[in-house]
């Protein structure tokens, strides 16, 4: 009897030890405990250029769990949530999670990641400020601009300009230990700074600094195929198409295995019967005239493709304000023209989703010049498996002559 309560007396105070010798070490102390890799972006970047961002960052965390260095394999990726987009009127201040806009699970088939409220849960009690082990802000070396001559290479150097760190404006998240890195290279040399450190929670910021390492090759897409849309704005597309555009899965050949892992190579699809448009317009009518269309060269184009495609029906994805949208409905009114109707329960970022998973059912698809808007959805019809040439095409804006297709960045498995 007494020597049972030597033995808990003993193992309590081996137990006390061992978590003050944790806290000091930074927590440490369990072999098994999990890491943290958070990462955030240049705050004027857009939704689309983000989930290219993700993308690295997700094959990053992808190759590391295969890494031979026990360490390495124990991080998991935080999804930074989306705050204060440069787009989107509303919900300037709030931090909205993935889910509100993708599939968690089936990115999680791909990378062990986590939303912002879960890594919360997981490394403090609730309501507790959390403090980030180590933060790197990436930067471009200055020289190299300079000289033009580029390497790979990083450096702790001395921040370019006014280190922004802005913890996703959390007030609860902070760090007494913010470095600047300059960088030149592709993510995977991000593994050198993950080697020699035992930091629990790092957070690479500016983290867009770094390139892609496997751009188009099957890994990326693997990434990419995970990145399915949460299922309810999957549903509410379904039912715009069925009642709008008759348009379902069945008669186009676009049906998905539930799991992307299952996802074969057929090139097969044939999409609903219409025509889909994406017109950015708002920042981008300003700098390019050259290569994006106003709304008169916009119309007449699609009156063309139309007419080449022999189809009578259009939906229209713009961010043009409402009245542009009527007047050129106005001057397509031979023609039965859709667009998504605002839905007061969704969020701008949900109907631009929405806007992006309609288009990229359609037979033929004509985007605009540059626009990651619409390179998302040229990757969503890649992997439903539709004909290149009713993917890769662009509006012209006034300068004709130097209007030439898009790039043709197709799928690989
Ligand atoms: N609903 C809707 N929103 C759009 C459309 N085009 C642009 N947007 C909005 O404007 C943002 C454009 O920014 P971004 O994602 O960076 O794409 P990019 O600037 O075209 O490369 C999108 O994220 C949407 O919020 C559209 O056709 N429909
Ligand atoms: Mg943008």
């Amino acid at each position: 009897m007494y020597k049972t309560i030597y033995i808990i007396l003993l193992l309590r105070i081996h137990s006390t030890v061992c978590n003050n010798f944790c806290e000091a070490k930074g927590e440490q102390c369990n072999v098994n405990k999990h890491r943290y890799l958070l990462y955030d972006v240049n705050p004027p970047e857009g939704f689309n250029l983000r989930r290219d961002v993700y993308m690295r960052y997700a094959v990053f965390i992808h190759n590391l769990m295969k890494s031979s260095i026990p360490s390495l394999t124990k991080f998991k990726l935080i999804l930074p949530p989306w705050t204060n987009l440069y787009h989107w009127k509303e919900q300037k201040l709030i931090q909205i999670p993935w889910s509100f806009f993708f599939d968690i699970d089936s990115l999680r088939k791909f990378a062990p990641v986590i939303e912002m409220h879960e890594f919360f849960d997981e490394i403090a009690p609730k309501y507790t400020k959390i403090k980030i082990d180590e933060v790197y802000v990436l930067q471009h070396f200055e020289d190299m601009f300079k000289t033009g001559i580029f390497e790979d290479k990083m450096e702790i150097q001395k921040c370019n300009k006014e280190i922004r760190t802005n913890f996703y404006y959390y007030n609860n998240i902070t760090s007494d230990n913010i470095k600047c890195l300059s960088f030149h290279g592709h993510i995977i040399d991000l593994q050198n700074i993950l080697k020699i450190t035992e930091a629990r929670t790092i957070l690479f910021d500016h983290a867009e600094v770094a390139l892609h390492n496997d751009f188009g090759n099957k890994i990326y897409w693997q990434a990419r195929r995970s990145m399915r849309f949460n299922k309810q704005l999957q549903q509410l597309a379904l039912q715009f198409r069925r009642k709008y555009l008759n348009s379902t899965d069945e008669s186009d050949n676009t049906q998905l295995p539930e799991d992307w892992r299952d996802e074969n190579h057929e090139r097969a699809a044939r999409g609903g019967p219409y025509l889909s448009v994406h017109l950015r317009q708002k920042d981008f009518i300003v700098g390019r005239p050259k290569d994006v269309p106003n709304l008169e060269h916009a119309v007449k184009q699609i009156k063309e493709i139309l007419h080449i495609q022999g189809l009578s029906i259009v939906f229209i994805a713009t961010d043009a304000p409402i009245k542009e949208y009527e007047k050129l409905k106005h001057y397509l009114k031979d023609f039965f023209v859709y667009r998504y109707t605002l839905d007061e329960n969704l969020i701008d970022g949900q109907l631009a989703i929405i806007d992006q998973i309609i288009c990229s059912h359609a037979r033929y698809f004509v985007g605009t010049h540059e626009s990651t808007f619409s390179f998302r959805i040229q990757e969503e019809r890649e992997i439903m498996g539709f004909p290149i040439e009713t993917t890769f095409n662009r509006l012209c804006g006034s300068d004709i002559n130097s209007c030439h297709k898009p790039s043709v960045w197709k799928i690989i498995y």
